[in-house]
């Protein structure tokens, strides 16, 4: 049994909290773990034993919580993601256990600066982008209500790349993040699966078991790390797969006397959980990351059935016990895993093992681009995983008859839902296998689940209408308030407690004060000082000063032709050539911030980049525009640059053509921290629009069923280029080669696409309004009073945005979960 009773003797020494506590355990972790003398210790070396000294006082917490969900036999949530960006954690630690404080106290006794250090952690970068920080933010809110939840995912070696900019341009670079050890991991040595890929199929059972032989495998090691929750005791675990070389491979490459071969093939296999697929939204159909999503896959599943087991002798309450939700169709895999382990190695009946199927999957999608909707091709399905092919025609086989039957064989409708897609090389399409098992589907804003039924599962919801639902995202106000806003933090603490970080819909108790001129003027100082560090910041690393009074205009996300970072530029451009116009004008000064990485096969997307810097240089060179218009890319966007530059932003830019993003977060990050929204009517801008009322955001531009009609009608962008002069004179500098006079056709291709190739995410459609719109937003921050009380009536707004609420969610509706009982009683109290 994993938790015997009978160690009533086992002592240790409880971790206490007081500062001299922490000396000692940094002094005790700095000597014996780090193996350093104080006097030879480097920062480096300090944030070791610090981070140590943080992860004694959450292991207890830890066990206590592990020991509590084993003993109630609680049902547990596992959410499967390819990504978790997680970003640091030392920080975020010290506040989940209200420790922050002792911590700066002990380490400034030994002359070290609590913050420094801190920023010496690496980013643990795991993941492309909104997909991979949701889950991240999952993680911490279910620790925080008590949620039983899992996540398992890869460790990868090398995280999201880094960025760095030379001569304008994007260049990746490896992101090794383990170079120190990752200080919050334990390594599992003895869990470990053997992940099984290739070979062939014998003796098989339509609709039953078969016999998987002559595989290669590959064996996955599992490191767990300890996920806090707040004001609690509860912790979770997120449970991450690294790929180690079965021993039989490198020994009979020994024996056959090939020691280079050995270690080759060594590599070979440990490449699953190399790198990170940096990609985001476009579809690759690499084989290595089907091997990828099929080695995580496998680990988890026979991980949690080995789980299971331990407490009951057959699968009757697998689906009590058990809750796999599917982040986005990357985990898809786990389904064909889960039947093949039902029926081949514990001997199920089909209806039985697909009746606990689909009770225990649930499936969010996060896009509707079409390109990054997941299709294996069949071959390559059938190379590496001939017996999960197998299994996914007989779902196939067993779904096709049921339609056929219920729907008098209508073989178009059957050629529609098929999970296989036969036009053209065959595939598996996996947002329908995930769809078929699932019991929930969900999309993660109003808009973006409307849509989703409406268009990629139209027919699957004429089938299935009770299936599909919504799950507004959100985001942790642990991180994005606490931790990267302390003096907004701060003045909240004074106003409304310290309540709203586990309970944010408390936030709306500021709304009467949105008019108290002494609240008004110390949310001016905050914002003030946040944009103050971010000038620091700038100053230190791109040696360049901005105008703290300027308006900070921010758009921080990946670089996508749909999240339109290019309409941004157009504006800024209208707005160089609108000061040269007239340069003893009132212009209302702006400091235009992006940031934000482009896939790296993305030409456009780095065209973009490109095009920015140009700008940026051009105009930040301008004597005529100083003070008035500066613009900066910040490299390397990332989690903890994103705290740096969110808290800092007067104004948040999400303007995706709508329609196409699917919820968006950076839009309640940065609302949270008092930015005003400019904003088109996509994801959750919508709902967020209607919670901190029209008013008190800049809403522009075409709507959904406008860019349709506009689409329907035949779109023609030059038109708006022929009639629009200030336009006009925007494209044609940029074409003209005003901002790359080394190279003057260097941007010909940008102003094809927008003129002439058809324009897909219609700038030019929605360019006149928002320059309408940021003319308004000028005319605001020329009266601070009107601004700051929109501003404090946006952070009002936001407590809906909390990941809080969409967990609750989740486990109520979706997971059916119930939170584990902790000493103090249940942990959500
Ligand atoms: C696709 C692929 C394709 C293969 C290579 C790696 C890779 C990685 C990610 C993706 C899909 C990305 C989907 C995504 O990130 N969607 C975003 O999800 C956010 C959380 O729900 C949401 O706020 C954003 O609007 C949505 O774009």
């Amino acid at each position: 049994m994993p938790f015997r009773t009978g160690l009533k003797s086992f002592e240790y020494d409880h971790p206490d909290h007081g500062v001299a506590d922490f000396k000692r355990a940094v002094a005790n972790k700095l000597i014996y773990a780090v193996g350093k003398d104080p006097a030879a210790a480097k920062p480096e070396d300090w944030l070791h034993a610090a981070q140590l000294a943080v992860r004694d006082q959450l292991v207890e917490r830890w066990m206590a919580t592990t020991r509590a969900q084993y003993e109630q036999d609680v049902k547990r949530v596992y959410y499967l993601s390819m990504e978790f960006l997680i970003g640091r954690t030392f920080t975020n630690a010290m506040l989940a256990l209200e420790q922050y404080g002792n911590m700066k106290l002990a380490l400034a006794d030994f002359g070290v600066d609590l913050e420094k250090i801190g920023e010496l952690e690496p980013d643990a970068a795991l993941g492309n982008g909104g997909l991979g920080r949701l889950a991240a933010c999952f993680l911490d809110s279910m620790a925080t209500l008590g949620v039983p939840g899992f996540g398992y995912g890869i460790r990868y070696e090398y995280g999201m790349f880094r960025q760095t900019i030379q001569g304008g341009e994007q260049i990746e670079t490896p992101d090794y993040w383990l170079t120190h050890g990752y200080p919050w991991e334990f390594q599992r040595p003895e869990v470990v699966w053997r992940i099984r890929f290739g070979g062939r199929v014998e003796d098989r059972h339509a609709f039953g078991s078969a016999k998987w032989v002559d595989t290669h495998d590959v064996l996955a090691m599992a490191y767990d790390s300890i996920i806090p929750g707040y004001g609690t005791e509860a912790t979770n675990t997120l449970r991450l797969w690294s790929a180690k070389a079965t021993e039989e491979i490198d020994l009979s490459a020994f024996n056959r006397g090939s020691y280079r071969e050995a270690v080759e093939r060594k590599n070979l296999s440990e490449n699953v959980s190399r790198v990170l697929y940096p990609d985001d939204s476009t579809e690759s159909g690499r084989e290595l990351r089907l091997h990828q999503e099929y080695f995580f896959c496998s680990a988890s599943v026979q991980d949690l059935i080995h789980r299971y087991l331990r407490t009951h002798d057959n699968f009757d309450k697998l689906s009590d016990k058990v809750s796999i939700h599917l982040n986005d169709t990357h985990p898809v895999l786990a389904v064909p895993e889960m039947m093949r382990l039902l029926l081949d190695e514990h001997h199920l009946d089909w209806d039985t093992a697909w009746g606990h199927c689909q009770k225990i999957f649930s499936y969010t999608n996060h896009t509707l681009m079409h390109e990054a909707l997941e299709t294996w091709p069949v071959p390559m399905m059938s190379r590496v995983l001939p017996r999960h092919l197998q299994i996914i025609f007989d779902i196939n086989a067993k779904f096709m008859a049921t339609i056929a039957q219920e729907h008098s064989h209508d073989t178009e409708l059957m050629r529609r839902l098929s999970l296989i897609d036969e036009g053209g090389e065959r595939r598996v399409r996996m947002a329908y296998i995930a769809v078929l098992v699932s019991h929930s589907v969900n999309g993660v804003s109003a808009l973006h689940s409307d849509l989703m039924v409406q268009s990629i599962f139209s027919d699957f919801a004429r089938v299935f209408p009770t299936r599909f639902n919504n799950k507004t995202n959100g985001v942790t106000p642990r991180r994005w308030l606490a931790q990267a806003n302390p003096p907004l933090a701060a003045l909240l603490d004074q106003r409304l407690g310290r309540g709203w970080r586990r309970d944010l819909s408390q936030l709306e108790a500021l709304k009467p004060m949105a008019t108290q001129p002494a609240f008004a003027a110390a949310f001016g100082r905050a914002k003030r000082q946040n944009k103050q560090r971010l000038a620091t910041w700038v100053k230190d690393h791109m040696g360049l000063e901005l105008n703290v009074e300027a308006l900070f205009d921010v758009q921080v996300k990946r670089i996508h032709e749909y999240k339109r970072q290019l309409l941004n530029l157009l504006h800024v451009v209208a707005r160089y050539q609108r000061i040269l116009d007239d340069p003893t004008g009132d212009h209302v000064p702006r400091v235009v911030i992006f940031a934000g990485k482009a896939a790296s096969a993305y030409a456009m997307a780095k065209l973009v980049i490109r095009l920015i810097n140009d700008v940026a240089t051009v105009i930040n060179n301008d004597e005529r525009v100083a003070g008035r218009l500066q613009v900066v890319f910040m490299p390397n966007y990332r989690v903890s640059l994103a705290e740096i530059i969110i808290p800092a932003a007067d104004l948040s830019e999400q303007i995706s053509t709508a329609g196409t993003e699917a919820s968006g977060t950076g839009n309640m990050k940065l609302a949270l921290s008092g930015a005003l929204t400019i904003g088109t009517l996509d994801g959750a801008n919508v709902e967020m629009s209607e919670s901190v009322g029209l008013e008190n955001i800049f809403i522009f531009g075409n709507t959904t069923p406008q860019v349709e009609a506009l689409r329907a009608a035949g779109y023609q962008p030059r038109t708006y280029y022929d009639s629009d002069p200030v336009l006009k004179r925007v494209l044609d500098a940029i074409r003209d080669g005003v901002f790359s006079p080394s190279e003057p056709a260097r941007y010909q291709q940008i102003f094809d696409t927008l003129v002439d190739w058809g324009d897909k995410y219609l700038l030019l459609a929605d360019f006149a309004a928002y320059v309408e719109a940021q003319d308004k937003v000028d005319a605001l921050y020329l009266q601070p009073e009107a601004w700051i009380r929109k501003a404090i009536l946006n952070v009002a707004g936001m407590g809906p945005f909390s990941s809080d609420r969409t967990i609750a969610e989740y486990a109520d509706e979706i997971w059916h979960s119930k939170p584990v009982m902790l000493r103090a009683g249940p942990a959500a109290t």
